[in-house]
């Protein structure tokens, strides 16, 4: 074959005949279509050129991006939206590592992700051919994503391309989701397999359930307690559950209460809705959390921010309450708390049997609880209120979300990164349609969110698909502009810009009283830069805001533009309200 490698391992057939076979880009690329797999976001180097040559023969999109990183979270955003797999082609190397931060993003947030890296030819694995990563190992690379992947594999023999592929697919969505990565040694590109090598398909899986005898004890402790709270998180959206757990909370008259991730499990309006709980989250949702005497956690890591640090005396006081946990990743299970009951489940099978069960069972009578919580809920954003009209500029956060809500229709994707955006977002926005917010919560990545709207926009291209970022974020990887413009991808990205990496330059104000390494200052001045000239220059749109009444109709103008729009907000650095407790302020010391 005149690449350097055997072909031993593939199978003759006995009468000796010749084996039809075709290069395995193709194959693998028809594959891909086969599977369904829409479109790649990626970026080219040597060791995938072969794939790409079969990728742009093939009716698979390729998403070109400028960073890998950029990509990476792109194809996250895509998983998200779309509820299929993301898959990402990253060169080896440098392209791997840099797309390392978006996979390790995807994997925090348990999203279905397929990863194929180019790798060094297999025959110079150790010979140090360049790129190649090898200090501790010959041909390494791939261990990078080993604490973060599901599962890691190199294609040693283009014989295992095949089963490798599948396996990846398979275990991506399987389980508690997550990213697999494919290393793929170029020569395995180029390498001949049989026609029919790629015959088998990912199985259909049936989703684990709920026991009866487990559904009758969490409905008898629900039904029996004085103060119970329902607490979603990420795992209701993703399995599709939120009409189930609306049912199960109507039936036994129980509060939902939320995570970051689990925002939009029931409708803003609903009368049993308490809102986010922990740090960032609402003082009714951490109050009736902490004197619940029953909790059922739902698709949740009960994780240390929407729990306050796991302290008592803020969001889940367990014990003297009585957690049930239910998950479909068992090492989440009992983690953090005493957990009374766990059940591995899928949250859409377990709250289905639970709203079931829930229409035979009497619950005790909870009058009183619907106007508790609006009293509640009412209060709280009695705080911020008068905000959400301010005419101050550089504007009041408040006010841009107001403007943000009234623009956006409430079928469109609201992506934030991580800042105030996000804490803002998860605590103050009305979301009203279950999956349209879309958060880096896990890893909370600065630079998520200006490349995962562009693959939400890919999956959803008749809905609106704004990003709200920080500048900080938005700085710190522009080229998300040049990508939406090639891959016609009319996002718009909204630049809370208080020229600061504002959330940290709080946070060491309040405690060290300056905001040392956290300013963007020249000279000792604030360094403020031209975010909507950046993307003219891209060729997008560019609009920078000049006082607060404008941005409503600018966001009216931008989403009804087919070309991306960058809509720079000048902003006050102000804090997003801290109800619960982050255990970090109580590390920090000053000293002299
Ligand atoms: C990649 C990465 N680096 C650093 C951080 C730590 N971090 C958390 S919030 C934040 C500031 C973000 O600044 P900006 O995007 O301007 O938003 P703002 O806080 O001003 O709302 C930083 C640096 C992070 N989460 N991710």
């Amino acid at each position: 074959m005149g690449n350097g490698f055997s072909t031993a391992t593939m199978q003759e057939p006995v009468s000796g005949e010749a084996v039809k076979t075709r290069i395995a880009a193709y194959l693998l690329t028809d594959y891909l279509e086969q599977l369904g797999v829409e479109v790649i976001f990626g970026l080219c180097g040597h060791t995938v050129i072969a794939f790409l040559d079969a990728l742009g023969k093939s009716r698979i999109r390729f998403v070109s991006t400028r960073h890998e990183q950029v990509a990476a979270h792109a194809a996250d955003g895509y998983a998200r939206a779309s509820g299929k797999p993301g898959v990402l082609l990253t060169h080896l190397g440098p392209g791997l590592t840099n797309a390392a931060t978006g996979v390790a993003n995807a994997a925090l947030d348990s999203i279905p992700m397929v990863v194929i890296a180019g790798d060094v030819p297999s025959h110079y694995f150790g010979r140090h051919p360049h790129q190649e990563v090898n200090l501790h190992m010959d041909g390494d690379q791939f261990q990078i994503y080993r604490p973060f992947c599901k599962r890691i594999y190199r294609v040693d023999r283009p014989a295992d391309l095949p089963r490798i592929v599948e396996r990846a697919f398979h275990l991506s969505q399987t389980g508690r989701p997550g990213p697999v990565l494919v290393d793929v040694p170029m020569d395995i590109f180029s390498a001949d397999l049989p026609v029919d090598a790629f015959q088998k398909s990912p199985a259909p899986v049936a989703r684990p359930a709920i026991e009866p005898a487990a559904v009758s004890r969490i409905i008898d402790a629900l039904a029996e307690a004085r103060h119970p709270v329902i607490y979603a998180g990420g795992g209701v959206l993703s399995s599709g559950a939120t009409a189930e757990l609306a049912a199960l909370a109507e039936a036994l008259e129980i509060p939902v209460a939320h995570t970051l991730m689990g925002k939009g499990c029931l409708h803003e309006d609903h009368p049993l809705l308490l809102g986010m709980t922990g740090f960032w989250g609402t003082p009714i949702a951490n109050e009736m959390c902490r004197t619940a005497d029953v909790v059922l956690a739902v698709g949740t890591r009960l994780a240390e921010a929407s729990s306050s640090s796991w302290d008592p005396r803020f969001t889940f006081a367990i014990p003297p309450g009585r957690l049930m946990h239910i998950d479909i990743d068992p090492a989440e299970i009992g983690r953090n708390f005493p957990t009374e009951f766990g059940v591995v489940a899928d949250a859409k099978n377990a709250l289905a049997s639970l709203a079931e069960a829930s229409r035979r069972t009497h619950g005790a009578v909870r009058d009183s609880v619907r106007a508790r919580i609006a009293a509640g809920r009412r209060e709280f954003a009695a705080t911020w209120a008068h905000q959400r009209g301010s005419d101050q500029f550089p504007m009041r956060p408040e006010r841009i979300l107001a403007e943000l809500r009234a623009a956006v229709p409430e079928d469109g994707f609201i992506v934030t990164d991580v800042g105030w955006n996000k804490n803002g977002v998860g605590q103050q926005f009305p979301i009203t349609v279950p999956g349209t917010f879309i958060t880096p919560s896990g890893l909370a990545t600065m630079g998520f969110g200006p490349s995962a709207v562009l693959g939400v926009k890919m999956a959803q291209p008749n809905r609106a698909a704004v990003a709200l970022i920080g500048d900080g974020a938005f700085g710190s990887n522009p080229s998300v502009v040049a990508t939406a413009m090639e891959a016609n991808l009319p996002v718009v990205w909204v630049v809370m810009d208080n020229s600061a990496f504002g959330t940290i330059a709080g946070l060491e104000k309040m405690h060290y009283g300056w905001s040392f390494g956290c300013l963007f200052e020249r000279n000792g001045e604030p360094y403020n830069v031209d975010y909507a000239a950046i993307a003219r220059g891209f060729g997008a749109r560019g609009v920078s805001v000049q006082s607060a009444a404008e941005l409503g109709p600018v966001l009216k103008a931008a989403l009804a533009s087919e070309i991306p729009t960058v809509i720079q907000v000048p902003m006050e650095n102000a804090p997003t309200p801290t109800p619960g407790h982050w255990n970090i302020n109580d590390i920090y010391r000053l000293g002299s």
